[in-house]
């Protein structure tokens, strides 16, 4: 044995057990940067896991601290009468052009008003908040459009305090069986003409519905509280809180007694064998046919059935898909039918499944067939896709080979298509819809 061979011999057998099927240690993942700073050497931690209180005396004391911030909130936010005291406070201030209405309050005048206000206007007559209005060449603000701010505020803030009343884990968001207890609570207020005491049930499940078909995309079973407030729906729902709503408002307004029984009857009339759901066949008859046969059989493959039938808060969901067509939920739900090969994007070969379907029922109709390539075509010239022929819905990730090559981030993400051009609900409505090629057809000849 020469020299080296004993000398590496003997290191071995100097070496603990095992020793030689470690692997060295990975050094850290540097990272230039993050939010750790320069000197982190390791990858942020990004996910922090709820601390959620399992103990009967934890929970209590989170329940009574939660009650406790509500209404100590709810007692800094200003009554009707405090409102009323503002408008007068601000007219006394800044009284009103000759022969106008119009009141126009200087900074001066501004800060006037608030000396006769208690400290609950306090928030609201800091000189930052007066400068977020518009002013005129002389420096002052419109002083209804100020009050309206008060006022929206207020409002805004009771609704949070509200909501929050139902968060029963404090996570910040609603539940579906919340948002139901929030919405039965709140029934007594609503100006719900007809309604009979036995359909509590399904208006609950039909204006649940509404929420989370706009507010959870994810299908996550809650709604930030934070965006139930930030939206038109709960706007929608507190207009019923008007004893005069005009007719007209009450045929529109998805909460109303007349929305949830139509939407009820539509249930009730197609289901024909009276099993309380929506089989394949039944569905056919849902517009009067209109709605593409291709399209339907897409409904019962992507959404939850149960034995292959619809219940009816999956006919709510896509009620609401069909009468909202052009809104971004809407147009979702539709892709994931459309998009028939689960590619990511509606190519030619997808679209012409569909549209096919539309052009064999014009004869039937009375109408002369249009040829389908003119009308992708037409649709492809709408979305103007980033990728030639391929129409996405929102976004497309880039692959780990495409970081590494570092190409330009704006070029390629995202590839807004369906939702950002603006005709995602025309688009939709023609590949799954004969009438909504139809009125696509009218509205191009009226031009
Ligand atoms: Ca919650
Ligand atoms: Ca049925």
């Amino acid at each position: 044995m020469s020299t080296a061979a004993a000398l590496l011999t003997a290191a071995l057998e100097r070496m603990p057990a095992g020793r030689e099927q470690q692997a060295p240690p990975e050094p850290p993942l540097m990272l230039s940067g993050g939010p750790g700073g320069k000197d982190s050497g390791s990858l942020p931690r990004f996910f922090f896991r709820r601390h959620v209180e399992t103990g009967a005396v934890g929970r209590e004391l989170a329940r009574t601290c939660h009650g406790v911030l509500r209404r100590s909130i709810a007692d800094a936010l200003p009554s009707n009468d405090d409102l009323d005291l503002l408008w007068d406070a601000l007219c006394a201030a800044a009284p009103a052009a000759p022969g106008t209405d119009a009141r126009r309050a200087s900074f001066a005048q501004f800060c006037a008003a608030s000396n006769n206000l208690g400290p609950k206007f306090k928030p609201y007559f800091r000189p930052s908040l007066f400068l977020c209005f518009g002013r005129d060449e002389l420096g002052r603000i419109d002083a209804l459009q100020f009050f309206n701010f008060v006022l929206r505020k207020v409002s805004l803030l009771q609704a949070r305090v509200d909501l929050s009343a139902y968060d029963a884990d404090y996570d910040g968001s609603l539940s579906e069986t919340e948002m139901q207890t929030y919405i039965q609570e709140m029934m007594p207020l609503l100006n719900l003409r007809n309604m009979n005491p036995s359909f509590t049930k399904f208006y609950l499940c039909t204006a649940v519905r509404k929420f989370m078909f706009f507010l959870d995309p994810l299908r996550r079973g809650r709604v930030a509280i934070e965006s139930i407030l930030l939206s038109p729906i709960l706007t929608e729902l507190f207009e019923l809180r008007d004893p005069d709503l005009p007719r007209d408002f009450e045929h529109s307004n998805w909460f109303s007694s007349y929305s949830a029984l139509r939407v009820y009857g539509l249930f009730l009339n197609l289901d024909v064998d009276r099993n309380g759901m929506i089989s394949r066949k039944e569905l056919t008859k849902y517009r009067g046919e209109s709605i593409c046969r291709v399209f339907l059989d897409r409904v019962f493959q992507e959404y939850q059935t149960y034995s292959g039938e619809m219940d009816f808060n999956a006919f709510l969901d896509f009620v609401l898909a069909m009468e909202n067509m052009h809104s971004v939920p809407s147009i979702t739900y539709c892709f994931k039918l459309l998009d028939i090969n689960g590619q990511g994007y509606l190519d030619r070969g997808s679209m012409t499944i569909f549209f096919r379907d539309i052009v064999a029922r014009m004869p039937l109709l009375g109408q002369d067939p249009v040829p389908v390539d003119d009308v992708l075509n037409e649709i492809f010239d709408m979305a103007n896709p980033r990728e030639l022929y391929k129409v996405t819905l929102q976004g497309k990730w880039l692959t780990s080979r495409q970081v590494t090559a570092k190409v330009n981030l704006l070029t390629i993400w995202p590839m807004p298509d369906l939702t950002k051009c603006g005709m995602g609900g025309t688009i939709v409505s023609i590949l799954c819809d004969y009438r909504g090629f139809h009125n696509y057809e009218l509205r191009d000849q009226e031009k």
